[in-house]
């Protein structure tokens, strides 16, 4: 048979050179015991891209169960220079800048390539689950005309000597695609100036957002989650086991009903329980997240929760209040771990309710004219969320800091590689 792939590790010994292959599929090694071939095999540096061809002989000991015996081994190329740190060590000998500056070599161990594994493979888990229920996929822009989730943090670029902005989500496209396809979904990346410096943040990450009409309130959209968050760790369980079995991945139970608690109650129980009192305040701090996610593994058994009726000050003006309480909303945030993983809701379907929602918020329709023409038109009842890819990865690998499930992390010191 022939082999393709990197050399992983090469062990040289008196009278015989061992050549671990490297392929997607995994590790295979070759023996070398013919003396002209040892030299010559005995020279490849780890990395060189090798063919070898031979017979295939079971052997316990090897990695894999089996080995390739009188190998013909070809050069496909060579590395220019060896690795930053040493690839074939089960552990990473190396800092998370030095993994960073070097990620097209240091994703190459198997350790640090495991997550995206795990991130693709919860991708199609994702999208599955939603073909089955219905939604279509769609693609939309990444460079929009006017800011959708706050002006705070946007990109501004110049779209050919007219203001643009890179896609803080995309919201505006997915709630005008329920009015045609009624149940739409996408996976893209978006854009976020975040000027703080967090093991959770990043200026690009990938939005896994779903959008659907005819839903009577947040809940329906809190169940189709539900449904896709079983989907996606269903997949990654299904299809990226050896991956969680390097990682010691424990992959989470998703309850049939995941719990749930209304922000003021929520607020009450920081205030009655952890000696902080924020009822009054619009938002919940990271901390308070980390103590009700911990609530609700004690109180419920489940590692997410709902938090439910964010108040509306602190939501985007298409968030749906709550009816007979205005000043809270029909929204939800869903803690996995400790973490902030989804913001989801319902949407006002009304024209004339965005127009009396922005000139509440005192901001003129104008820019938004092209999103409001959905509306002009007849649109549904309707909610969806998005989820951000990278956190779902972070918290179900428990990595320390989300770059680590970031291919090419783009933050406020990082441009490059
Ligand atoms: P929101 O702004 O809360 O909601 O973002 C949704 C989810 O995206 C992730 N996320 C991030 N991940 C990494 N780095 C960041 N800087 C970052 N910011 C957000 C989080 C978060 O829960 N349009 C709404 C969604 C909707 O209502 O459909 C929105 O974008 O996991």
């Amino acid at each position: 048979m022939t082999v393709q792939g990197w050399l992983h590790r090469r062990r040289t010994l008196k009278s015989v050179v061992f050549l671990v292959l490297r392929d997607r599929s995994g590790l295979v090694q070759a023996v070398v015991t013919d003396p002209e071939a040892m030299a010559a095999a005995g020279g490849h540096p780890e990395e060189t891209v090798l063919q070898i061809t031979g017979i295939v002989t079971a052997n316990p000991q090897a990695p894999g169960g089996a080995e390739v015996t009188s190998p013909a081994v070809t050069a496909l190329s060579g590395p220019a220079e060896a690795p930053p740190f040493d690839l074939y060590r089960p552990s990473v000998a190396a800092t998370l800048p030095t993994i960073l500056d070097h990620a097209p070599v240091a994703l190459r161990h198997p350790l640090l390539r495991a997550p995206h594994a795990i991130s693709a493979v919860s991708v199609a888990g994702f999208r599955t689950t939603l073909d089955a229920l219905g939604f279509t996929e769609i693609h939309t822009p990444k460079v929009v005309a006017s800011a959708t989730e706050s002006g705070a943090n946007v990109f501004g670029i110049d779209w050919f000597g007219t203001r643009a902005y890179l896609a803080q989500s995309p919201q505006f496209f997915k709630q005008a695609m329920v009015g045609v396809f009624e149940r739409v979904y996408e996976t893209g990346p978006v854009f976020r100036a975040e000027p703080h410096d967090t093991a959770r943040h990043l200026a690009q990450y990938t939005s896994l957002d779903a959008e659907l009409g005819f839903v009577t309130d947040h809940r329906e959209v809190m169940a189709v989650l539900r449904e896709v968050l079983a989907g996606m760790t269903a997949a990654v369980e299904r299809h990226a086991g050896e991956e969680c079995a390097l990682l010691d991945v424990e992959l989470p139970n998703i309850p049939e009903r995941i719990p749930e608690i209304h922000f003021t109650r929520a607020q009450e129980l920081l205030a009655a329980h952890t000696g902080e009192d924020p009822r009054g305040e619009p938002d919940l701090a990271p901390a308070h997240e980390r103590w009700l996610s911990r609530w609700a593994l004690r109180e419920y058994g489940s590692e997410f929760l709902f938090v439910t009726g964010y108040p509306m000050v602190k939501r985007p003006f298409y968030t749906h209040p709550e009816p007979g309480r205005a000043e809270y909303s029909n929204s939800f945030d869903l803690l996995f771990r400790g973490l902030e993983l989804v913001t989801g809701g319902q949407r006002l379907h009304r024209h004339e309710d965005y127009l009396a929602a922005l000139a509440a918020r005192g901001e003129s329709p104008e820019p938004y004219a092209g999103y409001l023409a959905a509306f002009r038109h007849g649109m549904p009842p309707h909610g969806g969320f998005a989820l951000g890819l990278e956190r779902w990865t972070t918290r179900l690998t428990g990595a320390d800091n989300i770059r680590r499930a970031t291919l090419f992390p783009r933050d406020l010191h990082r441009l490059t590689p």
